[in-house]
Order: C-alpha cells, then sequence, then structure tokens
C-alpha cells in the first residue's frame, strides 16, 4: 500500500452522482473524514467557487467523481454539455487540488476514451493510437484532457495524481430516464414497464449485436479505494469485471430477472456505437483486485432499487 486514508480528510467531488454517491458509502468503513460539496456552494464548473471550496475546506484526498453523464443518444444530443462541462470540472478540481497541497487524487474517466476499434481486450495503452467512437468522442476527449492534466501536474509538480478507466457502470443511484440513460437502466425500465402493461414484447435501441463489459458500482467504488491506496503511477488503469456479452443477451438476462417472458424487438433508427469494449483488467488484477458482484445479483439489485422508487428519470 502505498498511500493511508486513515485520519485523513477525504473529498469525493460529484457525491450525488452514482459513483460519487456508491464512494460515499465505501469509505463510511474507512477511518476518514468524508467530506461532500453541496451544489449549490459549489458549481464545480467555476473556477472561483471550487477554489474557495478547497481553501476553505483542505482535502487531503480527492475522489474526482463528478461528471456529466449519460447514454448514448445523450452523448451525441448535448456536445456541448459533455465537452465543456467535463473540461472544467477536471480542470478545476485537478488545479484547486494541487494549489491546496492535496496529498492524493483519483481522476475517473471511462471506457470511451479508447480508439472505436481498438484491439479487445482494450489495454491502457491503446489510448490514442485511433480514432475514437463518433456518438461519444465529445465526453471521451474531456476525460482524456482529465487524465493527461492529472498526468501533467504528476511531471510538472510532483502531485500524487492517478486516473482510473471504469468500464460501462450500473447499480444504486443509475438514471432510468428513457432518453439520457446507458442501457442497462434503460433496460430494466422497459422490461418492467413491458410486464406491467402485459406487453407481447419490448424493444431495444440499435441490431442488439455491440458487446459491453459492465460493472456494480459498488464493485467500481471498492476499486477506487483500493486503487487510491495502492496505485501511484503516471499511466491511467483500467477497472473492469472482465466479462462483457452482446446487448441482445443483456436484454434477455434482464428480461429473466424482472419477469417480463415477451418478445424483443429492436430499433434500427437508434445508434448502435462501438461494437465492442471490453477491458483489459490484467494491470488492477495484479494489484490483487477483483469484482465481486455477479452481472445477475448486480441486475437483480439494481431492479430492488427502481420497485423502491427511489431513482432518477422516473
Ligand atoms: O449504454 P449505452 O447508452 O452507451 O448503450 P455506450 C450501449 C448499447 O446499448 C448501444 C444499446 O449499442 C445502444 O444502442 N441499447 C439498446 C440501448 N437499447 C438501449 C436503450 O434503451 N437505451 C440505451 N441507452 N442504449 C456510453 C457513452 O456508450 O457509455 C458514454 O456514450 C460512456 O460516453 C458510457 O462512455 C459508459 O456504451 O454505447
Amino acid at each position: 500500500m502505498t498511500y493511508s486514508l486513515e485520519g485523513k480528510r477525504v473529498f469525493v467531488a460529484g457525491h450525488r452522482g452514482m459513483v460519487g454517491a456508491a464512494l460515499v458509502r465505501r469509505l463510511a468503513s474507512e477511518s476518514c473524514e468524508i467530506l461532500t460539496a453541496p451544489r449549490e456552494r459549489v458549481d464545480l464548473t467555476r473556477a472561483d467557487e471550487v477554489g474557495a471550496w478547497f481553501r476553505a475546506e483542505r482535502p487531503q484526498a480527492v475522489f474526482l467523481a463528478a461528471a456529466k453523464v449519460g447514454g448514448i443518444l445523450a452523448n451525441a444530443t448535448y456536445p456541448v454539455d459533455f465537452l465543456r462541462d467535463n473540461l472544467l470540472i477536471a480542470t478545476h478540481v485537478i488545479d484547486a487540488a494541487y494549489r491546496t497541497g492535496t496529498e492524493k487524487l483519483l481522476n475517473l474517466g471511462s471506457s470511451c476514451i479508447y480508439p472505436k476499434f481498438a484491439p479487445q481486450p482494450i489495454a491502457e495503452a491503446a489510448l490514442l493510437t485511433g480514432p475514437l467512437e463518433p456518438t461519444n468522442e465529445w465526453y471521451a476527449l474531456a476525460k482524456i484532457a482529465g487524465i493527461k492534466l492529472a498526468q501533467a501536474y504528476r511531471r510538472q509538480y510532483g502531485c500524487d495524481f492517478i486516473s482510473a478507466m471504469p468500464t460501462n457502470l450500473y447499480g444504486t443511484g443509475d438514471n432510468y430516464d428513457p432518453e439520457t440513460s446507458h442501457v442497462l437502466p434503460a433496460l430494466i425500465r422497459k422490461a418492467h414497464e413491458a410486464k406491467a402493461k402485459g406487453a407481447d414484447s419490448m424493444t431495444i435501441w440499435g441490431s442488439g449485436t455491440p458487446r459491453r463489459e459492465f460493472l456494480h458500482v459498488d464493485d467500481a467504488a471498492d476499486a477506487c479505494i483500493h486503487l487510491m491506496k495502492a496505485y501511484s503511477e503516471d499511466e491511467h488503469i483500467n477497472i473492469g469485471s472482465g466479462e462483457d456479452l452482446p446487448i441482445l443477451d443483456l436484454a434477455r438476462l434482464v428480461a429473466e430477472v424482472v419477469g417480463f417472458g415477451g418478445r424483443i424487438e429492436h430499433d434500427p433508427t437508434k445508434p448502435d456505437g462501438t461494437p465492442r469494449k471490453l477491458m483489459n483488467s490484467e494491470k488492477l488484477k495484479r494489484l490483487g483486485w477483483r469484482a465481486r458482484i455477479s452481472l445477475r445479483d448486480g441486475i437483480a439489485s439494481a431492479y430492488r432499487d427502481f420497485l423502491q422508487g427511489d431513482v432518477r428519470g422516473r
């Protein structure tokens, strides 16, 4: 272990988002003080507010989990929000952390930073070796800039700033809005509504052939804390479950868990996106971390959250 969280003031930027909230839950079992910034007081896209908050609170460790995120359609529909907001958030938080002497920072990105046709499973070294997937290049470019910022502060100022790239995440606190959500919560909602209406079919976007890897957000939060303690290198590091599946198989699995037995149909007017993005997470495995929550168990737990109604996008 290279870094201890014990007794530290730990800031989770983005605590109301799915990943930030999972980090706050997971950090409760570490003996540290958890800091969060109320959105009303700190708009992370504003340098002055971020700077003032860091000067007042002086966090020793920072998890940068704040981001404008969304599924394939939201990414393509709101390019300014995905590029501008994410660039500003990363720039302000990373710079303020440097200026106020933060000891360690973990910057979170996404598997969409890799080229559309990267060799599978995708190793960290595939970054910037080919063109991006057009539906999410705005988000990807902002996240690549975040990695480079963390590296730049590391090289120029010796900051212990690292970056982690999780695969497609889902779980507690996910967004279930049909237009802006990612595929997994969208399918839970579609299967649930089809079952409730007694429909014969539910419709998925695209061909169903793209493959995706999924990781429960509680596993992702656990991996982030492991990396905060055990990883201190210039290169970003992948966080994945190690398994992927075609979207059609995911739809069948979700339908089974939800209890919907009808047909699955396709909407070919919606984009497929990148054909496959299975991450190579060997580097993380070598650090002694592995995912614990199976996809079926994770979907069942997400469906319970959805049924409780305490979810965004409903
Ligand atoms: O999760 P998703 O929106 O994003 O879509 P990406 C994954 C795949 O599921 C695509 C298909 O092939 C979609 O066409 N899909 C099928 C659906 N039915 C649905 C549906 O009802 N809703 C949605 N949303 N998809 C995102 C990036 O890419 O992944 C982000 O845009 C980010 O930038 C995120 O990296 C993790 O996996 O294609």
